[in-house]
């Protein structure tokens, strides 16, 4: 497919599985797409691909619109009826964006019902992920579960054990709050410095939208639980994965939701519905899904999920154990591998930043592999526990560049270069790589997955 088809932003190329794809091509000429709109698009692209301006002055592009039909002419959709409201009872992206998707990792296998599908942090603006974007990751598949039929069994070290229905559980007070929700194994090819070649396989296990549920402390203090000795929290899925995992309530009582909501209407089947554990900050398998019970306890429960799984393999052959803290972490996901600045000039360059420790402080962004940095600007909202976004102005003098973004938390927490969490961790581990991730600009505009440091 040549590069005058491909979808592009802002003067930049998508990464090539952006591209438009035959198949959707094909719809669009069948469904609708007359050859006036046809021609709006490639005029259209060949407008912004043809526009060659000097430094600092890509603005000028604007101005190329000169006997432009797309402004000149009427277009089909101011001289014929649109569509009526009741054909799209549930809404759905513009045709023009079938191909941001969430996407298997071509470096991962599929184990049978076990998958994991990435967000395209690249097709993304502001800091909330759609829900049909989220990011999904499922040890044993995922289901409809019918909410009749679904039940929480709250059960250790409480007065009175307690089996609660939907309805019980959505009479409770409820919070809504917006949080990221990182997986341990996010980021982990580049252990092995395997370049991965786009920012959602690189980054993509990592999604944040708003949640509602039932705090946690709220339904504890319900069953009368014994927060002397119940330091602990056992939370089990309901899938046939088993997946259990042990929660710190010393350190997380108060922040954990009990959650039906997302982004404002119920969970998605494949996001845990109807019910899942929220644990602002920790990892995402904690994160339990298809929630079917709660045990209070007095010491961690070391199950599979934890003692086998999701430890960290240190050089010395041993392992770490119980890190679920998502440590402070930022990458630029415009322009990202496997994009293309089709010119020089002005950037917008753009990226995310979060902690699992708290709100962001400040992130500094290099075009020239470290050497220098420079403050970008923190969009609002900025929330602790939640995705922040940044922004600064580049203008790209068409010579080769390194890319990097570095975050700093408000516990004075500061992103580390690759190399030195390889220094302390080596390189067999799988989880928890929250190193700067840099990205090459050829000076043909090409960007692509680089390690450097
Ligand atoms: N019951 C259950 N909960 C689960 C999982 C699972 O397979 N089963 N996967 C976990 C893992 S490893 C992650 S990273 C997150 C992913 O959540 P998401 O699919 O909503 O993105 O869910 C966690 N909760
Ligand atoms: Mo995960």
């Amino acid at each position: 497919m040549s590069h005058k088809e491909s979808k592009q932003r802002g003067q930049i190329r998508q990464a090539p599985e952006n591209f438009l794809s035959p198949d959707l091509i094909n719809d669009l000429s069948t469904h609708g797409l007359d050859d006036k709109r046809r021609g709006f698009m490639r005029n259209g692209l060949l407008a912004a691909l043809g526009g060659a301006v000097g430094v600092g002055s890509s603005l000028n592009a604007f101005a190329n619109s000169e006997g432009d039909p797309a402004i000149l002419e009427k277009q089909v959709w101011q001289t014929t009826l649109g569509k009526n409201v009741a054909t799209m009872p549930y809404g759905v992206p513009s045709i023009y964006e079938a191909n941001l998707i969430r996407r298997e990792s071509p470096g991962l296998t599929r184990v049978s019902a076990a998958s994991v599908a990435f967000t395209p942090l690249q097709g993304l603006f502001g800091i909330i992920t759609p829900n049909g974007l989220h990011f999904e990751r499922q040890h044993q598949g995922w289901y409809n579960i019918d909410p009749d039929k679904h039940r929480l069994m709250v059960n250790g070290l409480v007065k009175h054990n307690r089996v609660f229905t939907m309805n019980d559980l959505m009479r409770l007070p409820s919070v809504s709050r917006i949080h990221f929700i990182e997986c341990g194994a996010n980021t982990g090819l580049e252990w092995g410095n395997v370049a991965v070649p786009t920012v959602q396989y690189t980054h993509g296990m990592l999604s944040c939208c708003e949640f509602t549920g039932v705090p946690l402390a709220v339904l504890l203090e319900e069953c009368g639980a014994d927060l002397k000795k119940g330091k602990y929290l056992l939370a089990e899925g309901g899938d046939g994965s088993g997946m259990t995992r042990t929660i710190n309530l010393e350190d997380m009582l108060n922040e954990v939701i009990v959650a039906w909501g997302m982004n404002g209407e119920m969970l998605r089947p494949e996001n845990g519905f109807p019910l899942r554990l929220v644990v602002p900050g920790v990892q995402g398998v904690s994160w339990v899904k298809w929630l079917r019970r709660l045990e209070v306890g007095d010491m961690p429960y070391a199950t599979k999920d934890e003692a086998v799984h999701y430890n960290d393999l240190m050089p010395s052959g041993l392992s770490r154990q119980y890190t679920s803290i998502q440590e402070c972490k930022s990458v630029i996901t415009t322009p990202s591998g496997g994009q293309q600045l089709l010119e020089k000039g002005f950037y917008n360059v753009t990226g995310l930043a979060w902690s699992g420790r708290g709100k962001i402080r400040r992130v500094d962004v290099s075009f020239d592999g470290g050497n220098n940095w420079k403050t970008a600007r923190l969009e609002t909202p900025v929330l602790s526990k939640a995705l922040t976004r940044f922004n600064i102005d580049w203008v790209w003098d068409g010579s080769p560049a390194i890319l990097q973004s570095r975050a700093i938390d408000d516990t004075g927490y500061v992103q580390p270069p690759i190399k030195m969490l390889r220094d302390v961790r080596g390189t067999r581990s799988i989880y928890h790589n929250n190193a700067i991730q840099s990205w090459k600009v050829e000076s043909n505009g090409e960007v692509s997955n680089v390690q450097v440091g």
